[in-house]
């Protein structure tokens, strides 16, 4: 049996953020993720920072490659119709976001453990959580053509919607709260330059769009679908054609590329309370789901993973447990936030088979009174930049 301070299950955004915050602090872990190394850094995902994130990333010594490569912006467009209004954050809240892929954050963190020294095992397998109402609680997988075995003092859940870790906390300890979206993201990765400099949000009769970018040479779209959508019935063409029609407006060209990447993503809100039990702590999509489009996914997985980083430092270094068991009540604040405004975008922006035209104009009218109300628009920009306080 090995042993370390902190096991962490998983290395997506938040067991890789949290890996080198403890690091830094010289908290030992070992993190374990069952994908190749390969499969991780390829996973096309989120692609907005806000603001406190990015600035979290630089203090994590993560956030270089982050500051030269990622894109601030400084606002979006909402478009109802074929009508822009642009919602200036800076302006607003005095913030900006950084557009940034997840699959470069992830690129990054990897290369910071790698380079840490400390243990990221890949393509591990069979992982179950044991003792976790004790104070040495064990974690077995099987890696490298062996059964192994963990001792922790914590294990940190982060290991997404569909990991071991939720799981295996005993029945009737955990309240699952959950809302499915009669829609889902029809998504594509394009080779051609992003048609605007900001991301611009669409309600149109025909379905939501979005247009977000990668670089300056890449293009990320994504237009409303079905949840079960068949993929084999959009061929690029169809794509693009569905793109120009809920995207156009006057004056302003949808430029059309190779697509280099699709996907079709169902969308739900999803909560579990508490997220903690004994001395297992769950982290981002383990612990709650939202749909994308308040850009909160990746951001919220950060955020629980930095409170967390604080409060195992704080049990080390001072013995002092206060935030430890604080840690799923501190979370679950800004996590239900994030809920409701990505609830909120995503019901103002998306046409809903069941809706009506009373649906729509109430649609319509939120979407105006955020073009005629600075302080409707603040609020937007307040949770969309990321809040201070929640
Ligand atoms: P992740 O799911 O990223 O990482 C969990 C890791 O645990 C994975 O690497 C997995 O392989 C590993 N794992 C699972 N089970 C394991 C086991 N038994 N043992 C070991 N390892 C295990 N968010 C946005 O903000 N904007 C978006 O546009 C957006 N688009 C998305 C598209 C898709 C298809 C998906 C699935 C999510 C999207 N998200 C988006 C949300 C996404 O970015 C998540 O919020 C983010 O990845 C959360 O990070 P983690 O909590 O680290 O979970
Ligand atoms: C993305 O660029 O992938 C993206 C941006 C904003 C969203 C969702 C996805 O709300």
């Amino acid at each position: 049996m090995s042993r370390t301070q902190v096991g962490i299950v998983g290395a997506g955004p938040a067991g890789l953020t949290l890996g080198q915050l403890l690091h830094r602090e010289g908290i030992d872990t070992v993190i374990l993720e069952r994908r190749s190394h390969e499969y991780v850094e390829a996973r096309i995902r989120a692609g907005v920072l806000e603001h406190d994130v990015a600035e979290l990333f630089d203090r994590a010594g993560v956030g270089g490659r982050m500051r030269r490569e990622g894109l601030v912006h400084t606002g979006i467009e909402l478009q109802s119709g074929r009508e822009r209004h642009r919602i200036a954050f800076d302006e607003l809240t005095g913030k900006s976001i950084v557009v940034y892929g997840q699959t470069e954050v992830v690129k990054d963190l990897i290369a910071a453990r790698l380079e840490s020294g400390r243990p990221l095992h890949f393509e591990v397998s069979d992982v179950s959580l044991h003792d976790l109402d004790g104070d040495r609680p064990r974690i077995r997988y099987a890696h490298g053509g062996g059964e192994q075995e963990l001792e922790c003092d914590v294990v940190a859940g982060c290991d997404g919607f569909h990991g071991v870790s939720r799981p295996s906390i005993p029945a009737g300890v955990l309240r699952e709260h959950t809302r499915e979206y009669p829609y889902g993201w029809l998504g594509i990765l394009a080779g051609v330059a992003p048609s605007h400099d900001e991301l611009i949000y669409a309600h149109t009769e025909q379905g939501f769009a979005l247009l977000s970018m990668r670089s300056p040479e890449l293009s990320r779209l994504y237009l409303q679908c079905a949840p079960d959508e068949d993929l084999g019935a959009w061929p690029d063409e169809r794509i693009w054609a569905e793109l120009q029609a809920r995207l156009g407006t006057d004056g302003w060209t949808l430029h059309e590329g190779t697509i280099l990447e699709k996907g079709v993503t169902p969308m739900r809100s999803f909560v579990v309370e508490p997220m903690q039990w004994g001395r297992l702590f769950l982290a981002g999509d383990a612990a709650h789901i939202v749909p994308p489009t308040g850009a909160k996914g990746l951001n919220l997985a950060i955020r629980d993973v930095h409170v967390l980083a604080d409060a195992l430092v704080a049990w080390y270094r001072d013995g002092r447990r206060a935030l430890l068991d604080a840690y799923s009540e501190t979370c679950l604040r800004r996590i239900w936030r994030a809920e409701h405004f990505s609830w909120w975008m995503t019901t103002m922006l998306h046409r809903s088979p069941t809706s009506d035209e009373f649906i729509l104009r109430l649609q319509q009218a939120q979407l105006r009174q955020l073009q005629t109300s600075r302080a409707a628009a603040t609020a937007l920009a307040e949770n969309y930049v990321g809040l201070d306080r929640v």
